[in-house]
């Protein structure tokens, strides 16, 4: 099966007016959208998702800032998506992300900083059956041959 990642819009990226902008940037590097939704998540939830970070000083605030409104959460598939979906996000602290870069043109703070993507193939996979326990969605794109050799 094809590479596949898990990206979420986050609180203030939806409240900002961000998805459209981001989904566009995903779309237009030629990665194809399998699966997406709007969802608002519960602490337990939130907690599961972020459980390699609970012993973190920032847990308790991230959980917060989650859980705080509706997120956009998606799979993205593509030959290499989930580096390079993360080099499209740009660095964890937005002001050391490269402008060109999601977080480098749209955010400040670090505990604000508008969207998450996995961070290897294995927790993608784990992620994905997290927020998509239904599976994503099966569609091939007509313009495969024009995006890959
Ligand atoms: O994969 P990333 O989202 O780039 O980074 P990560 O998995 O190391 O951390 C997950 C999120 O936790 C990150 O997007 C923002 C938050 N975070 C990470 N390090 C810090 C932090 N929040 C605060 N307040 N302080 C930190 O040092």
């Amino acid at each position: 099966m094809a590479e596949q990642t898990f990206i979420m819009i986050k609180p203030d990226g939806v409240q900002r007016g961000l998805v459209g902008e981001i989904i566009s940037r995903f779309e237009k590097k030629g990665f194809y959208l399998k699966g997406l939704k709007l969802i608002t998540v519960d602490r337990p939830f939130a907690e599961k998702h972020y459980s390699d970070l609970s012993a973190k000083p920032f847990f308790n605030g991230l959980v917060e800032y989650i859980i705080s409104g509706p997120v956009v959460a998606m799979v993205w598939e593509g030959k290499g998506v989930v580096a390079t979906g993360r080099k499209l996000i740009g660095a964890t602290n937005p002001l050391a992300s490269e402008p060109g870069t999601i977080r480098g043109d749209f955010a400040i703070d670090i505990g604000r900083n508008v969207i998450h993507g996995s961070d290897s193939v294995e927790s993608a996979n784990k992620e994905i059956a997290l927020w998509f326990p239904e599976g994503p969605a099966n569609w091939q794109s007509s313009l495969h041959s024009w995006i890959y050799e």
